[in-house]
């Protein structure tokens, strides 16, 4: 009889050990198993793509359950709706989706507009509210999205040169490169002989020490970033009918110093509008490039052929570039 009660008493004790050991693994389970982080640290992404956001709960079994993520934009001026969705769709910018085994994530949509941006960010933050699982350790309650924009800016020069007022001297944002072996002393430089009297800058060969022209007026490198098109427009007077010409180029290699060092096309079509040599009128001639595949976009007038002794002289106002 002792001895089975003894072996009563050790089957209890085992049967306690082993409802104890069992109520621990669940407690242990419930802590481990029931977790949710993010899976990524961060995202990047440009405008107008969407990104699975993805959530991992720790289980052995099977998790099924709903987890809810604060969307949190870092700049004031991004909002639902207009910059991005989520798929389900956020209310009060917070979205809510089903976790299991099928389903562990939600998308982030970013929506596509047509103006330059700065890079944007989203931060992506699990709370406990409307959540079947407890929220993991800090690393992984939160996740971000960086946003960069896909738009390319216009660029746009303009110079009616009205307020260089220099005279002979050379307008702000160009140099004047004249050819070894040239004459220096005239070339460019800036005139009261624009449109209705306005200053301008004006080619002149005539007069000073004996040679011929061939003065480079650069107009500062316009930097590139993915622009293919530019459009060159500009009103060009010619005062007296002598040998002198202007040829318009532009390069997408020039830096500084010589031009001849550098790679230049010339806009032939300028030829077939510009004005008679001497004819006194105002002509608009617009020109354009294709096809820019550069990181940079530089517009020279080349002055020719004018000499000391005679040549025809060559205004130019109101030059507009525009590159997109
Ligand atoms: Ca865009
Ligand atoms: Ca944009
Ligand atoms: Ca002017």
């Amino acid at each position: 009889m002792k001895t089975i009660n003894n072996i009563f008493k050790i089957t209890l004790g085992l049967f306690l050990i082993i409802g104890i050991t069992s109520c621990e693994d669940e407690a242990v389970n419930f802590d481990l198993n029931e977790k949710v982080g993010f899976t990524g640290k961060s995202y990047a992404i440009e405008e107008g793509q969407s990104q699975s956001i993805e959530v991992y709960v720790n289980s052995q079994s099977e998790a099924n359950g709903n987890v809810s993520v604060e969307i949190i934009p870092l700049q004031d001026d991004l909002e639902y709706g207009v910059d991005y969705i989520t798929i389900p769709a956020a209310v009060n910018n917070v979205v809510s989706f089903n976790y299991n085994s099928d389903n562990n994530s939600f998308e982030f949509v970013s929506l596509d507009n047509d103006y330059v941006q700065p890079a944007s960010s989203i931060l992506f933050k699990l709370i406990s509210e409307n959540n079947d699982f407890s929220i993991g350790q800090a690393g992984v309650q939160s996740t971000q999205i960086f946003i960069s924009d896909n738009d390319i800016p216009v660029l746009n020069r303009f110079y009616d040169f009205n307020d260089q007022t220099n005279k002979y001297g050379i307008p702000a944002e160009f140099t004047e490169e004249i050819i070894d072996g040239f004459k220096t002393d005239r070339g460019w430089g800036l005139r009261e002989y624009g449109v209705d009297g306005s200053w301008a800058v004006n080619a002149s060969g005539y007069g000073g020490d004996a040679g011929t022209e061939n003065a480079w007026l650069i107009n500062d490198a316009m930097t590139l970033s993915g622009q293919t098109t530019a459009t060159i427009s500009f009103d060009i007077f010619s005062n007296y009918s002598g040998p002198g010409r202007i040829k318009v180029l532009y390069s997408t290699d020039y830096t500084s110093g010589s031009p001849l060092d550098a790679n230049w096309t010339e806009l032939t079509d300028y030829d077939t509008q510009a004005p008679a040599a001497g004819s006194r009128t105002w002509t608009t001639i617009n020109l354009d490039v294709q096809e820019l595949n550069a990181d940079k976009f530089v517009i020279a007038f080349q002055f020719i052929e004018a000499t000391s002794s005679s040549s025809s002289s060559w205004v130019i106002d109101n030059l507009s570039i525009n590159i997109e």
